[in-house]
């Protein structure tokens, strides 16, 4: 039998439905920006966000990393959040690619608190980096999947302005935020100057990012694009994916919701571990083992021994994510996975 796969919602296999759609895409040299499939995907998203302007990538990294490239110049500072993708998961790119620092900020479930950032942005003077963007993450991938509440966007926004700072939001898993929440894209992405988006996670598509923001962002993100190497050519089989999986894969985030919800429940419900429930709002379960005195990494070979793939983050925290494959069948499997293993 095929193990269980939740170590990421990156991990799913294009349906036959969404390779024929790839097959049968029209394509074109995007690097002269002449795949219409790749334009009609930016064009479609300019319309779900808001947004003038949108550049289809290769990555989420990529999608960052262009955006932090066009809203600095090098030396300037990032102000973000300490477990954030940006500052853990992106090989320190920013710093490779752009030169800037990163200043991470502790905070409780990915939200920034409005007066320490206030306290990091750095005064006018010689001896600072200047501040020059606030970024955040929404849905929280190593907070567990976490929200980022409108209001409290909307009170960072308005600090933001008041300091002339721009903000940028990684939105890798904006989809699920926005089918939990009942949020729209395009309100979410009012508040920001520019946001990334991701098609191979729960979307299910194999590949890609757009990045999105006014016009003349996007044109300062395209020469990065081309200057990291992310120039693609026939790029319109991989846009046509995402295309697909907007169209077929967007709404059904709720199911992945309620089954991470089911199966964050059971876990904890078991003795030897413990989910914060607080953090269980999308698709990310993040398991502690801690209190069994057994390391994260032991009990996820225990559990692939018996079918059951989840990802160890840390030394005492395990990361299980649902996604397009994992069924109510898959479900009640893994939860008999979990109850049955012997640790
Ligand atoms: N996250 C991956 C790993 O890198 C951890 C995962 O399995 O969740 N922003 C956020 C919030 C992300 O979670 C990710 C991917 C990215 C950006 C980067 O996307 P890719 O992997 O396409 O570069």
């Amino acid at each position: 039998m095929n193990p269980i796969d939740l170590r990421s919602d990156t991990i799913t296999q294009p349906s036959q439905a969404m390779r024929e759609f790839m097959m049968n895409a029209e394509v074109g040299d995007d690097v002269y920006g002449e795949d219409p499939t790749v334009n009609a995907l930016q064009n479609k998203i300019c319309e779900l966000t808001g947004k003038e302007a949108a550049l289809f990538v290769s990555s989420g990294t990529q999608a960052n990393q262009v955006s932090l490239s066009a809203h600095t110049e090098p030396g300037n500072e990032i102000i973000c959040e300490y477990r954030s993708h940006i500052f853990n998961y992106e090989s320190g790119a920013a710093a490779l690619l752009s030169g800037i620092q990163l200043h991470p900020l502790i905070s409780e479930y990915g939200i920034l608190d409005l007066e320490q950032v206030e306290n990091a942005i750095r005064p006018k003077e010689d001896h600072y980096p200047k501040t020059r963007v606030i970024a955040v993450e929404n849905t929280h991938n190593r907070w567990g999947g976490t929200i980022y509440p409108l209001e409290e966007i909307k009170k960072l926004r308005l600090l933001a302005d008041e300091y002339g700072l721009l903000m940028h939001l990684d939105g890798a898993r904006l989809w699920n935020a926005s089918v939990a929440t009942g949020v729209s894209l395009k309100e979410y992405a009012s508040f920001f100057d520019s946001v990334s988006l991701c098609f191979s996670k729960g979307l299910g598509a194999p590949v890609g990012s757009i990045v999105v923001g006014s016009k003349a962002f996007i044109r300062r993100a395209h020469y990065y694009r081309k200057a990291f190497g992310g120039g693609m050519r026939q790029a319109g089989f991989l846009a046509a994916a995402a295309i697909y999986a907007i169209d077929h894969n967007f709404e059904r985030l709720v199911d992945d919701h309620r089954r991470a919800r089911t199966l964050a429940e059971t876990i904890n419900d078991l003795p030897p571990f413990v989910v914060n429930l607080r953090t269980v709002e999308t698709n990310i379960v993040i398991i502690d083992t801690s209190i069994s005195g057994l390391s994260a990494p032991y009990v996820s070979e225990k559990l692939a021994e018996n079918g059951l793939r989840v990802s160890a983050i840390s030394p005492t925290r395990l990361r299980a994510v649902t996604h397009l494959h994992f069924d109510d069948n898959q479900l009640d499997k893994a939860i008999e996975i979990f109850k049955s293993t012997k640790f």
